[in-house]
């Protein structure tokens, strides 16, 4: 690297002459920014040119997702090379600003949340422990859309993230691949062998851009996010094979729109055909490049799952499945039964949502249409999977109909996956036992072994040691710095839980914190809030099931109780909520106009004014989050159990010092285990009872708001004209969700006991000390929720690395 602070200004300056073409003098801030990350993005690149000699004796994972939220990159990349500071001083020699340059960076937002920033998290724990982990996915034109908040509605503006490049990333037009969509197929048999041959299908250009993903100093393994572009087929080539009748032309836009924009829907799918091409193009263009490179070590296909692990993000690259069947069979001459052996101990495959309306299937005349080799491959999938089950389970009607991929006119992903991989697994314990005991049912009867857990993790790293330098200052200067690289010293912090002048520091460390965030919000919104204000809370996607709107009650409810009695509330609380609702949500939509119909109500009472603030953070992104979760004194977790998988940003706020109030869903379940009731607010019906409501159908939220005057009062004040007296009609729709339509998501049945868990958290923040110790247990506690741990399990009982 760089030898000293000179050197490095001397490289700098070469760099920006020599790339950018310009005297420092010159340039502009996006020059400067553009030089600093080549110099990083060249300094990784030969790393990885020198592991790759060893990588070839390796195991090599492939992580498919179509999703990656990585973030911005330079400040980490600085960290991890450790070189901040050098570089900090060096470029303030020249008149240069870090921080300036690091705000140039365009937050890649390619992905919805937790999914997508889970991938992010795994690339970056797959790098630091020395596995050779890629990621695959889809280089969008445009991600995740920015968030602008206009009288109180959203308003999607597209995310132009590339309009001046991405500097971290290499075009690699040598390794291109081509995918072909639609056609047909001509069966033959040639020496009694049967041919597939594929005609007149669409060409469609995959172009990968390669990132490399470095972790925290280490140069021994360098791997790379490889993300597809779509592109139509160069004129020469074109013409040549078009005149031979192989394919057919098609438009430019219709290929370019293959990678064009990511879908910003989470937890619904609508079974678009575009989001198929997407799906199988990301798919056909990875195993492609995975089968040349193999193909290169020159080692018989048996060899396959010794070489290589692919593990599919959720059901969007199920086509996996039978696209490596395809290329084994079609392409290099397997028979079924060795290439089908391959696949499936090759695949493994984790679920992250057991929301009916969010797992995938296809209408089958558009799957045959589109991919109609593949087609053929799954319908054979099928018939040999139903020939095994009518032997080992004869006249089990019910277990065929549940675990069949074609039914009523659909193609089941799931089901797909589930027969098609070695491995399932949920992402956090409870979730696990949901899909073992309802969603795939009758699946673990058949596949038992199949099925297993992996908590999730996040990057702590990123989310402690680079989002919170003021507390990764404290936690080094009590126990040395090795938590950074094993998770598992946190734990030592504990033994401050009794050191006066420690949890005195750490609630300045949080105090420093809230006044960076009051600074964004100040800067972004105009707004000013209070730094001895309690932080509650709240940043996610806006989901019906994630309960946004019971935390709007009872925020509600307390301004109520200050109504009825001005004395009730002695402290004041800032209620922080953010995130996007999808563009054709309706209901999330209707949510952020409440919330901001409440800020502004509780901005216009005076008496409420001293007590009560709403803020709606708007486009609430990764970076932002980095400001955020430090800030945070409570973590609201409030779905309505058995509904959030996982949850990630339970266990971002966790570590560092938020307090969580939440119920018993995902890894809250978790999170509590770790930290123990004394040192967490759980409230609400468990994950069992919710379904068992939902099974015995006898919910009555009516019951609940006649009987529960506070709940009658809050509910009223959705319709009553308490927000708008000329628009009283505006938040009907909610209205009626928990009254007519009787309250899907137990909001009215959990408010008594979120409020009387609200209360007990309220008085707990009072004795400050025990607080700061609260917070101490779950920073000491939360290493169990590191990245690195969930990808050490995934390597050692998963990909075998
Ligand atoms: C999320 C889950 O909702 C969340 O609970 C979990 O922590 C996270 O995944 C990571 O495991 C999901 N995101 C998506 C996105 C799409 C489809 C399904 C899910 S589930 C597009």
């Amino acid at each position: 690297m760089f030898k000293d602070r000179e050197s490095f200004k001397h490289e700098y300056v070469d760099k920006l002459i020599k790339s950018e073409g310009v005297l420092l003098e010159e340039a502009t801030q996006w020059n400067k920014y553009v030089a600093l990350v080549g110099l990083l993005r060249e300094t990784v690149i030969s790393y990885q040119a020198i592991a790759k000699k060893h990588e070839v004796a390796a195991k090599q994972v492939y992580y498919f997702s179509m999703e990656f939220l990585m973030g911005r990159l330079l400040k980490y990349y600085l960290i991890n090379l450790g070189i901040e500071d050098l570089v900090r001083v060096g470029l303030n020699d020249l008149g240069i600003d870090l921080y300036d340059l690091l705000e140039q960076e365009k937050d890649p937002g390619l992905g919805n949340g937790g999914l997508g920033r889970l991938a992010a998290c795994f690339m970056d724990s797959m790098a630091f422990l020395g596995i050779n982990g890629h990621g695959n996915g889809i280089r969008y034109k445009y991600g995740m859309f920015d968030q602008r908040i206009i009288n109180g509605y959203q308003h999607e503006v597209a995310d132009d993230w590339l309009s001046k490049g991405f500097p971290w990333e290499t075009r690699k037009p040598d390794q291109a691949v081509v995918v072909k969509f639609k056609g047909n197929v001509q069966v033959e048999v040639l020496e009694g062998k049967l041919q597939f041959k594929h005609e007149n299908y669409e060409p469609v250009i995959a172009m990968p851009y390669d990132v490399p993903i470095m972790s925290y100093q280490n140069t021994a393994t360098i791997n790379t996010l490889r993300l597809w572009s779509a592109e139509p087929v160069p004129l020469e080539l074109d013409l040549e094979s078009f005149n031979r009748g192989e394919f057919q032309s098609v438009s430019r836009s219709t290929v370019e729109s293959i990678s064009y924009v990511l879908y910003p829907d989470d937890s619904s799918q609508t079974g678009k055909e575009l989001r198929l091409k997407q799906e199988y193009f990301f798919v056909a263009a990875g195993l492609g490049s995975i089968v040349r490179t193999f193909k290169e070590k020159k080692v018989p296909w048996s060899d396959f799952t010794r070489w290589v692990a692919i593990h599919i993000n959720d059901t969007h690259p199920t086509l996996c499945i039978p696209e490596l069947m395809r290329i084994f069979i079609d392409e290099e001459g397997l028979a079924w039964e060795e290439a089908w052996k391959i696949t499936v101990n090759t695949i493994s495959f984790t679920n992250h949502t057991i929301l009916p309306e969010a797992l995938e299937s296809w209408p089958i005349a558009m799957f045959r249409n589109f991919l109609p080799r593949i087609f053929m491959i799954v319908e054979e999938i099928e018939r040999r999977f139903l020939e095994t089950l009518h032997q080992r389970f004869p006249g089990e009607e019910k277990l065929i109909l549940k675990t069949r991929i074609f039914c009523d006119g659909q193609v089941n992903m799931a089901n797909l996956a589930v027969i098609g991989c070695s491995s399932i697994n949920g992402v956090a314990a409870l979730h696990t036992n949901i899909l073992v005991q309802q969603t795939f049912k009758e699946f673990h009867r058949i596949f038992g072994y199949k099925f297993n857990n992996k908590t999730n993790g996040v990057n702590h790293r990123r989310f402690l040691l680079a989002a919170n330098p003021s507390l990764s200052r404290l936690i080094t200067e009590s126990i040395g710095p090795s938590w950074i690289e094993d998770w598992s010293q946190l734990k030592n912090l504990q033994a401050f839980q009794q050191d006066r002048s420690f949890l005195k520091q750490l609630s300045a460390v949080k105090h420093r914190n809230k006044l960076q965030l009051i600074h964004l919000i100040k800067e972004k919104q105009d707004i000013i809030l209070d730094p001895f204000s309690l932080f509650d809370v709240q940043v996610k996607r806006i989901h019906a099931y994630k309960r946004q709107l019971l935390n709007v009650l009872k925020i509600m409810h307390l301004y109520n109780l200050l109504q009825d009695n001005p004395s009730s509330l002695n402290q004041s609380y800032t209620f922080i909520l953010g995130g996007k609702a999808a563009p054709g949500y309706y209901y999330a939509k209707t949510v952020i106009k409440l919330i901001h119909a409440l800020a502004r109500k509780l901005r216009q009472d005076p008496l409420a004014e001293q007590y009560l603030t709403v803020v709606f953070l708007e486009n609430f992104n990764v970076s932002v989050g980095e400001i955020v979760y430090p800030a945070a004194d409570v973590s609201e977790q409030i779905s309505t159990a058995s509904k959030e998988a996982s949850g990630t940003g339970n266990m971002k706020f966790m570590m560092n010092g938020a307090v969580t109030l939440g119920t018993l869903d995902g890894a809250n379940v978790e999170i509590l285990d770790s930290v123990g009731q004394e040192n967490m607010f759980v409230f609400g019906l468990n994950a069992q009872e919710v379904l068992r409501y939902y099974e015995r159908q006898n919910y009555r939220s009516w019951d609940i708001y006649q009987a529960n005057p506070e709940v009658h009062r809050v509910v009223d004040q959705l319709i009553n004209g308490f927000f708008n007296e000329e628009q009283s009609e505006e938040f009907r729709m909610i209205y009626d969700s928990l009254l007519l339509y009787n309250d899907e998501f137990f909001v009215l049945h959990d408010f008594a006991a979120y409020i009387d868990a609200f209360k007990k958290l309220r008085e707990a923040h009072m004795h400050q000390e025990k607080w700061n110790q609260m917070s101490l247990i779950n920073i000491a506690n939360s290493g169990k929720f590191s990245s690195d741990r969930a990808i050490r399990e995934y390597g050692e009982a998963i990909w075998k690395v």
